[in-house]
């Protein structure tokens, strides 16, 4: 069985993990966005593909989604005190190894993509082949003024969210190649599963980057999409924002149109039920189950119930 799942960060990488959990070697790819990444000091930083890293390998302060739990922050405190007051983005010491290695790894022009391959095996993740969307360069930027484009980590963690948002663009995806192995991957699936992430901040970047969309519509696998909003409103992070800011409707409704004829099986909250028939009428065929992941135990029955829906059984 393959499996293959598109996330971002926090609420993608909770789904992944109940995936990562059932599944045998070999069996779960994850295609992460990387429209978040941000250089920091000189670093490389990849703020959704390290949170997956971190959930599988056990590794993530649960509290925050993000981020390796019990982490200092003592080279921070010092930048910030000896040379500079850009400390906005709040990386921990434990979670700086990750960036300088992989920086120190680009720089010896190895691609992200066996990047991400070494950290994972680094962090005993050889269970799952995590790969970002592409190697090349792809910015989500935020327009918050008329004209005025901002990255996403700056609207998102240094602005605080504050700014409206008018427009969002993936700057660098006309010309960027899926990753090496992203399409082949895709093409080989079973199932293809769109985690519960923002559609347009973190799902969107991955099928702007050229022939991921079209892939993603021809392969054979059953096409999967979990809804990220429940009762009119993300879970975690700014989606309503984006959704809104792009002309979506917040809602489950609102996901449903973003993704239309892109995939097959919706999975509904079933605080939401009421959606049902509208989400029919776009196309798909719905079900419904609790998606909110707390413990282990709800993301390994919320894959199951995946699994299960797509016709498909974990051994
Ligand atoms: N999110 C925050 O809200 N504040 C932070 O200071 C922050 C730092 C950070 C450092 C490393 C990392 O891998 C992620 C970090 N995040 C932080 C999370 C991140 O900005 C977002 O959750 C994702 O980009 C959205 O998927």
């Amino acid at each position: 069985m393959k499996i293959t799942t598109l996330s971002g960060g926090v609420g993608g990488a909770k789904l992944v993990k109940g995936f990562y959990d059932i599944l045998n070697e070999n069996e779960l790819n994850v295609i992460c966005n990387t429209g978040d990444d941000l250089e920091l000091f000189g670093l490389y930083i990849c703020p959704d593909l390290d949170i997956v890293m971190y959930t599988l390998a056990g590794l993530v302060d649960e509290e925050k989604g993000w981020g390796v739990k019990n982490d200092t922050f003592h080279c921070l405190k010092a930048l910030n005190e000896l040379y500079t007051r850009e400390n906005w983005f709040n990386i921990g010491d434990y979670d700086l190894a990750t960036h300088i290695y992989r920086t120190e790894l680009l720089a010896k022009g190895y691609s992200l993509t066996t990047v991400t391959e070494i950290l994972c095996k680094n962090l005993g993740l050889e269970k799952v082949n995590l790969q970002p969307m592409s190697d090349d360069r792809v910015r989500t930027m935020v327009m918050v003024k008329p004209n005025v484009y901002i990255p996403f980590q700056e609207y998102f963690v240094k602005r605080k969210c504050q700014d409206p948002v008018l427009n969002v663009v993936y700057e660098g995806a006309e010309k960027a190649k899926p990753g090496v192995k992203v399409l082949e991957t895709i093409t080989n699936s079973d199932i293809i599963v769109i985690c519960p992430s923002n559609p347009i901040a973190s799902i969107g970047p991955i099928l702007s980057v050229k022939g991921i969309r079209e892939h993603l519509k021809k392969a054979k696998g059953v096409k999967v999409a979990v809804t990220p909003i429940i009762q009119g409103a993300p879970l975690k992070g700014p989606a309503d924002k984006f959704m809104a800011g792009m002309g979506y409707q917040v809602s489950a409704l609102g996901v449903a149109e973003y993704y239309k004829s892109l995939v097959d099986i919706f999975i509904l909250d079933e605080r939401d039920t009421h959606l049902k028939n509208s989400i029919e009428k776009l196309g798909y065929s719905v079900h419904i189950t609790d998606t909110v992941m707390n413990s282990l135990n709800d993301k390994v029955k919320l894959s199951k119930f995946i699994l299960e829906t797509s016709g498909l059984k974990a051994e």
